[in-house]
């Protein structure tokens, strides 16, 4: 079985160091350790990176193309700006699901808006790192089903 990749965008590399109160106090590593954890009960393998440059992001989304049964990322910022990667997961044709830790619709007007959702199967935003555990038995339940929902 291919791994799903788990793919973090700009700034996430600085979780659990800055702002506890709006992204909790577990670091990067803990969210991939719980990932790790997770997946492991579902039978799956997971490819975990975080990148602040777009274009790394973009590639990687390609990469998976060939090498991945799934993608979830959080692509942080880049969510709200970003058409090169709504481009790239729409042309990738996987079943991924867009996730972020904070509830982005509590938040500023400008992160309510997401280029990346029309183009992924499914969006989870609000449950700190639970997202994570939440976006893989999402991307679990279409894969096992063989959609992309
Ligand atoms: O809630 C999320 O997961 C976000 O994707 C996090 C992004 C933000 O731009 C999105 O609107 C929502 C920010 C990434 C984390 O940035 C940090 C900045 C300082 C300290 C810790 C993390």
């Amino acid at each position: 079985m291919k791994p799903v990749y788990v793919l973090n965008g700009p700034n996430l590399n600085l979780l659990g160091l800055r702002e506890p109160a709006i992204y909790g106090s577990a670091t990067l590593k803990d969210v991939e350790a719980l990932c790790r954890a997770h997946v492991a009960t579902l039978g799956l393998a997971i490819e975990f990176r975080q990148s602040n440059h777009e274009g790394e992001l973009v590639s990687w989304i390609h990469e998976a193309r060939e090498k991945a049964s799934g993608i979830a990322i959080n692509a942080g910022a880049y969510t709200h700006t970003s058409v090169a990667l709504h481009d790239a997961l729409k042309a990738v044709d996987l079943p991924s699901v867009e996730l972020h830790l904070s509830n982005v619709h509590k938040r500023e007007a400008f992160r309510h808006t997401s280029l990346l959702a029309p183009a992924v199967s499914g969006v989870i935003c609000g449950f700190g790192s639970d997202s994570y555990v939440l976006a893989l038995t999402a991307l679990h339940s279409l894969i096992s089903a063989n959609k992309k929902g």
